[in-house]
């Protein structure tokens, strides 16, 4: 049976840390869907129909990667694409905490459905999209944190 992943996130915008995860996943798994889902604590700078954009552009030679989005839960989103695998990036201890809660809850919910880890690439784990935000909207040179497309989205949204 083909396995499916989904890899769930904000990505406001996509960074090349969530790039790297995607393309290893899309090594391991026969299907990756990366879905844009709604983080409430998070209060996005790209709307949606952009930060889809930006995703399928940097994406498009990954063939078996899906870019979608879903205003609901990820578990309901994962069963309705029949996917096995929830995969989600670690970079730090810090990343755990959290992890581990949305982890949690999303076995209540679902437990047939099992979230695999990724290390992040050593080169990334210091790189979320808050931090190049913040680089960007001071005029920082964000090149080597995102694929061109999001370095030229950010340089026109802060301009
Ligand atoms: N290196 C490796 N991995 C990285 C890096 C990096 N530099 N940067 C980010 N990542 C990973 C993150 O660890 C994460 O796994 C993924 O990339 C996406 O990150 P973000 O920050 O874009 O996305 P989040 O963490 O805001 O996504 C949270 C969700 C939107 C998935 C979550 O809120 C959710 O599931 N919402 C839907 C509602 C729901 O089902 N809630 C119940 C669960 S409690």
């Amino acid at each position: 049976m083909a396995s499916v992943a989904v890899c769930p996130g904000s990505f406001d915008p996509i960074t090349y840390g969530h790039l790297d995860i995607i393309r290893r996943g899309a090594k391991v798994f026969d299907t990756v869907y990366v879905v844009i889902l709604n983080n409430s604590s998070k209060k996005p700078l790209f709307s949606l129909e952009e930060r889809i954009a930006l995703i399928q552009e940097v994406t498009m030679g990954i063939d078996n990667v899906i870019v979608d989005s879903h205003q609901g839960l990820l578990i309901d989103y994962a069963k309705n694409k029949k996917a096995s695998t929830i995969l989600r990036g670690l970079r730090a201890v810090s990343d755990f905490e959290y992890e581990m809660q949305i982890t949690s809850m999303n076995r209540v919910l679902d437990e047939s459905i099992e979230t695999f880890f990724m290390m992040t690439n050593n080169q990334y784990s210091f790189l979320s999209s808050s931090i190049v935000k913040e680089v960007a909207k001071y005029k920082g040179d964000i090149s080597e944190l995102v694929p061109k497309a999001v370095e030229n989205a950010l340089i026109k949204k802060f301009t």
